[in-house]
C-alpha cells in the first residue's frame, strides 16, 4: 500500500505532539504524531468548524483518482441515486474497498495527522465516498445538513458529543457553474438549534468556498454545510467523501459493503500491524 503525494506547498506548516497514554498496562504507551498544519490551525479548526488545503494533490494524482473512479463505476452494483432533491448527484460508497487508489488513503498525513491532533492517536477512518453530479443533470445540489445528528434534547449532563472529521476532496473545479461547498463557521457548536429539512436558503454568516481540483476541505461531523446547485454550462463535479473518528466510534452506516473487499482482505493477512487495525476500526479501544 502507497500513501497518495501530495503538494508540500499546500501546508503552511507542521509540530509535533507526543502523546502519553495513562494505560500501566500496557506500560504507558507513547505516541508521536507529526500534525501536518500549524497549532493556530487546529485552533482555527476548533472554532471555526473547518479548514481549507487549496490544491493539496499534484493534478496526476487527482487524474489517476478520476480513472480510478471510472473503473468503479463501470461495475458497482450499489449506486445510489434516491438522494432527490435534497442530495442530488450520484453516490457510491466503500470506495477503499474496490479500489487500491483509495486504499491509498488509509495512512493519508495531511488528514491523519490534523485527525490525530484534534481527537487523539486513536482514529479509525469512517465511509469512503463519491458524490457525482453530471453537467448534462444540471441543479443538482444538496440541503442545508451536517453529518451527526445524535444531540438529544434535553442536553444530558454527561453527554459525549460524536466528533468526527469528514474529508472532502474535490477532483474537479468547483465554481459558480459546478456548484461550490458553502458553510456556516462556528455552527458545529450549535447544539441546541434545529436545522430542517428541505432548506436551500442562504444563511447569515456563510462562507462560499469555490475551490480548484485536488483542493479538500476538512469539516467537524456538526457543521452545517451544503453544497450549492450545478448550472448548465458547468462540467462533471466529482467529490470524494472520507472521515475520521475516535476508535471507539461506531462505522458510517451508508451503503453496502463488499463481503471480500480490500480492506477485509487486508485485516485476514495475519502480518497486519496495529495501526492498520485500528484505523479500520477493529483496535484501539477496549
Ligand atoms: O458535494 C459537496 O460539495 C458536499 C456534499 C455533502 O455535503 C455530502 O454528500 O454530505
Ligand atoms: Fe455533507
Amino acid at each position: 500500500m502507497n500513501s497518495i503525494p501530495f503538494h508540500e506547498e499546500a501546508i503552511p506548516g507542521r509540530h509535533m505532539i507526543t502523546y502519553r497514554i495513562r494505560d500501566s498496562h500496557r506500560k504507558f504507551p507513547v505516541r508521536d504524531v507529526e500534525v501536518l498544519a500549524t497549532p493556530q490551525e487546529i485552533e482555527q479548526f476548533t472554532r471555526d468548524g473547518y479548514l481549507v488545503r487549496e490544491r493539496l494533490l499534484p493534478m496526476e494524482q487527482v487524474e489517476r483518482l478520476r480513472a480510478a473512479l471510472d473503473e468503479v463505476m463501470t461495475d458497482d452494483g450499489h449506486i445510489e441515486r434516491g438522494g432527490g432533491k435534497a442530495f442530488g448527484g450520484i453516490f457510491l460508497r466503500h470506495l477503499m474497498d474496490k479500489h487500491p487508489a483509495f486504499l491509498d488513503f488509509l495512512r493519508f498525513p495531511p488528514t491523519l495527522s490534523i485527525a490525530r491532533a484534534l481527537f487523539g492517536p486513536s482514529v479509525q477512518m469512517r465511509g469512503f465516498t463519491a458524490r457525482i453530479c453530471f453537467p448534462d443533470d444540471p441543479h443538482q445540489e444538496t440541503e442545508w445538513h451536517f453529518h451527526q445528528r445524535l444531540i438529544p434534547d434535553p442536553l444530558p449532563p454527561l453527554l459525549t458529543r460524536p466528533l468526527t472529521m469528514d474529508v472532502l476532496l474535490y477532483l474537479d473545479d468547483t465554481n459558480e457553474l459546478n456548484g461550490p461547498l458553502c458553510v456556516v463557521p462556528g455552527s458545529h457548536n450549535w447544539i441546541e438549534e434545529d436545522l430542517e429539512k428541505d432548506d436551500f436558503s442562504d444563511k447569515p454568516g456563510q462562507v462560499v468556498l469555490p475551490l480548484p481540483a485536488g483542493s479538500c476541505v476538512l469539516a467537524h461531523g456538526s457543521l452545517w454545510h451544503r453544497a450549492l446547485p450545478t448550472r448548465p454550462g458547468g462540467t462533471l463535479r466529482r467529490l470524494l467523501l472520507f472521515g475520521y473518528g475516535p476508535a471507539w466510534n461506531k462505522q458510517a452506516i451508508y451503503g453496502v459493503k463488499p463481503p471480500d473487499g480490500l480492506t477485509t482482505r487486508l485485516l485476514q493477512n495475519p502480518d497486519v500491524d496495529e495501526e492498520t487495525r485500528e484505523l479500520l476500526g477493529v483496535a484501539g479501544y477496549m
